[in-house]
């Protein structure tokens, strides 16, 4: 099998509601469609999952673009392969950059798969040796909000069926809106995402504990790795790594260090399915706990969570919330969603469309060298 063809169309997607973290607050999403084509005609498709600007990490849709059509394109193009993850090793010459690298793994598993007549989950599923599901119970993520607000918010995510809320906080002082919370709505698997901005101080293990919650992402700055060790030996909860977990390796690391029970798998982070695929199999050996995280995908992207997260190696609920959740409009059709689950679509590769008008677009993009 041979790429021949590389196509780029930035998409610009408004979210139905600004989306606040200790980071920064996001209206729009912008993503970039990559498109490639292999020698018999056929296209599979990746998404750029990086952000406009460079707050939650290095890399943005600018630097991610370049790097992609300069850089990792020349490495691939027309090179001769039979598995998808030959072509990531080829990639691996360029540093980092991996949410570039993840939009091109993803189009060429997408690619893949179509050419072997299977949905992506049934081929992932087969190279992992992992068993695959066909709906896939999802978990939302709620964005900084006042306490009436987040009490809103948890209540539409529970009637729509969602079976782990996550709660965005900012700093120790925001756990006091959580405790309230807690006192109106007991029963719910709740966890906190703190985005790195809580501090250590000697009641912040019991301040969490009284909370109640399945576990809690990221309470320090991806580097501050001694204060995890503290603060998951102080405390009951157990600590969930979202940021530092980069590679594999580092998610390894994270284990055998004791400095969290968790991990949260970005495939645009640790840069494509490929490297998921590295973890999923380090985890027979080393066993621990994993989820699938989000990164308010398009489209594409979340069809490709969704394949990945349709394996029953993930233990909790991923942020996979339904395309209408963020959008009015996505550029894709829609996942079905239903009960709290999502549908893994049974069609060949990604499994879900491009809708017309992004079709068409994507036919007026010019062929890149
Ligand atoms: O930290 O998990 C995060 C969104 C953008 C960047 C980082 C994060 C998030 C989310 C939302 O929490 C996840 C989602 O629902 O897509
Ligand atoms: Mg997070």
């Amino acid at each position: 099998m041979q790429i021949k063809k590389l196509k780029l169309l930035p998409i610009n997607l408004s979210l139905k509601q600004p989306f606040a973290s200790a980071h920064e607050t996001m209206r729009q999403r912008p993503v970039t469609l990559v498109a490639l084509g292999d020698e018999l005609g056929n296209w599979g498709y990746g998404e750029i999952e990086a952000f406009a600007t460079p707050f939650y990490t290095a890399e943005t849709q600018v630097t991610s673009c370049y790097i992609l059509q300069n850089f990792l394109w020349p490495l691939i193009k027309e090179q001769e392969y039979s598995d998808p993850r030959q072509l990531w090793q080829m990639m691996q010459a360029v540093k980092a950059n991996h949410f570039a690298k993840a939009a091109i793994d993803m189009a060429v598993w997408d690619l893949t798969a179509k050419r072997l007549h299977q949905s992506l989950a049934a081929l992932l599923a087969e190279v992992s040796g992992i068993t695959g599901r066909q709906q896939v119970p999802v978990g939302v993520s709620v964005g900084l909000h006042d306490l009436p607000q987040t009490v809103q918010a948890v209540r539409k995510a529970q009637i729509a069926g969602y079976s782990r809320i996550k709660i965005k906080v900012n700093g120790n002082q925001d756990l006091q809106r959580i405790a309230q919370l807690r006192q109106q709505l007991p029963d719910f698997n709740l966890t906190l995402d703190a985005n790195g901005s809580l501090t250590m101080t000697p009641t912040l293990a019991p301040e969490i504990d009284r909370l109640h919650l399945t576990f809690i992402e990221d309470p320090f700055s991806p580097v501050a790795w001694g204060q995890s060790w503290q603060l998951q030996s102080e405390m009951q909860t157990p600590l969930c790594f979202d940021e530092p977990i980069v590679d594999v390796k580092m998610a390894l690391d994270a284990m055998q260090l004791e400095q969290c029970q968790i991990v949260s798998v970005k495939l645009a982070v640790l840069g494509g399915l490929t490297p998921v695929l590295q973890l999923l199999q380090a985890q027979q050996q080393q066993h621990f706990l994993m989820w699938c995280g989000g990164m308010l995908e398009g489209g594409i992207g979340r069809a490709a969570n969704l394949a990945l997260a349709s394996l029953s190696n993930f233990n909790f609920p991923g942020d996979l919330s339904a395309n209408a959740r963020y959008y009015d409009q996505d550029y894709t059709e829609s996942l079905t969603f239903a009960h709290g689950q999502l549908l893994v679509p049974d069609a060949w590769g990604l499994g879900v469309e491009l809708l017309p008008k992004y079709q068409t677009l994507l036919a007026q993009q010019p062929i890149l060298d």
